[in-house]
């Protein structure tokens, strides 16, 4: 943000968001051919006529990228943005609508790209008041809009049809493509997922169960459903909201965390604003897959969900948790020797969830399921409730601690790391397994991070030889 014109903020602030006559910005319904914005002009951004949304560069660190955003005076809600994945550009980049009718981003170096993927030329835009940009083509027909190409959010008025997805935002400042995309698939189904996966049933954490010939549907007045005509409405929200003096705009965004919500931007008739979450898909974060990396499980601590490591884990970065935990130390003589089954020390967890599938299930007594899975060098856990074992390889994906299972977890650990104690069946709290894990994390050393890398890339290749296996077994 530092970087910002002073001046064109401080414009920002001092007009009120009503205001139709920001002399520096254009309020006409229509954009002729030949304008043009730039972070460093006059003009950097195309009003709706009612000021309410804006089309133009916004602020991204030091940069700035292209997009569509609820204007406000002091936090803009971004709701599109233009080629979200190129990265963003400098101050005297420039966006042209060509006089041969092309929407493009000059950069400074002289490079250009298009904004919007049109073969026809167009003789005009619009930033129309629904927060939809369109560009017009011969006899005023709409031949290119936002509302066809969405982010990671829908607005009042707009449709995720069929085939397509929202995918979120790296974070609320960065809006990359991000983690986690609900796709409006073809079958009927609206589902969430983390990115980079099968998109298999497995991977989904969130979904309507709809079927047929669909599409989303947000209304203007927020009501949030899945339309088709085998189908018929499947509301995911109600619209009997209380009414509200003043504006109100609607957005439905899947959210940097996965979650998927609806929220209403609320400008009063006295110039104030406010913005509340109608609805959202999920009420506990632990229960977005993918939200904790690889080999490690997410837990709701008070109000917020963090990410851990299982015993004999270290988180691969402990300045970003999210991208999971690293095994610290090598199974790389497993199988080799008969003597190497005894050198695994076994470490258990309550509660634990995992939405991935076991390689192997039986029944079997508690001693029985922990000696099957020291002996096994594919095992690094097992999960034991009532009779029933259930073996895990590594990487262990999607794991939670969730109250409502009464199953214990067992993990192979190394006698090499002394702070860990044998503890077959034992009741260990979480948190206790939490501050040893932590506290292990403080030791290690540069060496050991540089070759944690070497095995953690190692891991992902097992990772996918993984599914392979998994395919072969259950066929
Ligand atoms: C901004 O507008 C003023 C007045 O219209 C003009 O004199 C000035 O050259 C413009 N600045 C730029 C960078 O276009
Ligand atoms: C664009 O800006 C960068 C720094 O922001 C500068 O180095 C470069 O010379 C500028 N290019 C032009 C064409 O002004
Ligand atoms: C542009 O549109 C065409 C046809 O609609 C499509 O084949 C192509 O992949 C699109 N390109 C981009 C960059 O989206
Ligand atoms: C959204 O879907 C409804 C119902 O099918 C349709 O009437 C409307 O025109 C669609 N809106 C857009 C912007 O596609
Ligand atoms: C935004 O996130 C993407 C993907 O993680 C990253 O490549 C990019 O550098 C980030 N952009 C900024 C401005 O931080
Ligand atoms: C809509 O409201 C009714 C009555 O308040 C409630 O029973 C129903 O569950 C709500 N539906 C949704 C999808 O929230
Ligand atoms: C869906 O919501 C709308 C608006 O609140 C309501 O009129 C309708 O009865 C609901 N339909 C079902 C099947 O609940
Ligand atoms: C809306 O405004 C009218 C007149 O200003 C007032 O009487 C009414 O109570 C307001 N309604 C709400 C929900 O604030
Ligand atoms: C809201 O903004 C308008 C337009 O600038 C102004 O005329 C009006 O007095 C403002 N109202 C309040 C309550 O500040
Ligand atoms: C405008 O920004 C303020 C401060 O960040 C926020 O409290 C308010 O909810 C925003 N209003 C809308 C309509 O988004
Ligand atoms: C391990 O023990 C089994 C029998 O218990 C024996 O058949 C096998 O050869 C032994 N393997 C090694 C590597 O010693
Ligand atoms: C027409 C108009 O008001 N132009 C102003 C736009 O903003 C610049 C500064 O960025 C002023 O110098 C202009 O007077």
């Amino acid at each position: 943000m530092a970087s910002i014109p002073v001046l064109p903020l401080l414009l920002v602030f001092l007009l009120p968001v009503h205001a139709n006559t920001q002399r520096n910005q254009s309020n006409s319904d229509i954009i002729l051919l030949g304008s043009s914005l730039s972070p460093n002009a006059n003009r950097t951004s195309w009003l709706s006529p009612s000021g309410l949304f804006a089309f133009g560069f916004f602020p991204q660190d030091d940069w700035f990228a292209i997009g569509i955003w609820l204007v406000n005076q002091s936090e803009k809600t971004i709701t599109w943005t233009a080629n979200r994945d190129d990265p963003p550009v400098s101050s005297n980049a420039t966006l042209d609508l060509t006089i041969d009718g092309k929407l493009l981003l000059r950069t400074g170096k002289g490079s250009e790209k298009s904004v919007a993927n049109v073969s026809d030329p167009a003789t005009s835009a619009a930033m129309l008041d629904s927060g939809n940009f369109v560009l017009y083509g011969k006899q005023s027909h709409v031949i290119w809009d936002s509302f066809d190409v969405p982010t990671d959010t829908i607005l009042g008025g707009q449709n995720l049809s069929s085939g397509n997805n929202l995918v979120s935002s790296v974070s609320i400042s960065n809006h990359s493509g991000g983690h986690y995309t609900l796709n409006m698939q073809t079958d009927g189904n609206l589902v969430a997922y983390p990115v980079h996966n099968t998109n298999g049933a497995i991977d989904s954490y969130w979904s309507t169960a709809t079927f047929g010939d669909v599409q989303l549907i947000l209304t203007r007045s927020g009501h949030l459903f899945i339309y088709g005509i085998e189908l018929g409405v499947h509301n995911l929200t109600n619209s009997s909201y209380a009414k509200k003096n003043g504006t109100t705009i609607h957005r439905a965004t899947l959210d940097a965390d996965g979650i998927f919500r609806l929220y209403l931007h609320h400008f009063k008739s006295d110039n104030t604003s406010s913005m509340l979450v109608e609805w959202s898909a999920l009420q506990n974060q632990c229960e977005v897959n993918g939200f904790c990396g690889l080999n490690s499980y997410c837990s709701v601590m008070g109000r917020k969900a963090d990410c851990y490591c299982y015993l004999g884990f270290d988180f691969i970065n402990t300045s970003n948790k999210f991208l999971g935990c690293y095994q610290n130390f090598s199974e790389e003589d497993c199988g080799r020797s008969n003597d190497t089954v005894v050198q695994y020390h076994v470490t258990s967890l309550q509660n634990m969830s995992w939405r991935d599938s076991p390689y192997s299930v039986f029944s079997t007594t508690e001693e029985d399921c922990i000696k099957s899975c020291q002996e096994d060098c594919y095992c690094g856990a097992v999960s034991y409730m009532g009779d029933d074992c259930s073996k895990y390889k590594l990487p262990l994906r999607y794991g939670s601690i969730d109250s409502a299972k009464s199953n214990t977890a067992f993990f192979k650990g190394n006698r090499s790391i002394e702070v860990r104690e044998v503890s077959i069946g034992s009741k260990r709290s979480p948190i206790s397994i939490i501050s040893v894990s932590l506290g292990s994390v403080s030791c290690l050393c540069i060496v050991l991070a540089t070759s944690s890398f070497l095995v953690y890339r190692y891991k992902l290749d097992g990772y996918r030889k993984l599914s392979e296996n998994l395919n072969l077994e259950l066929a």
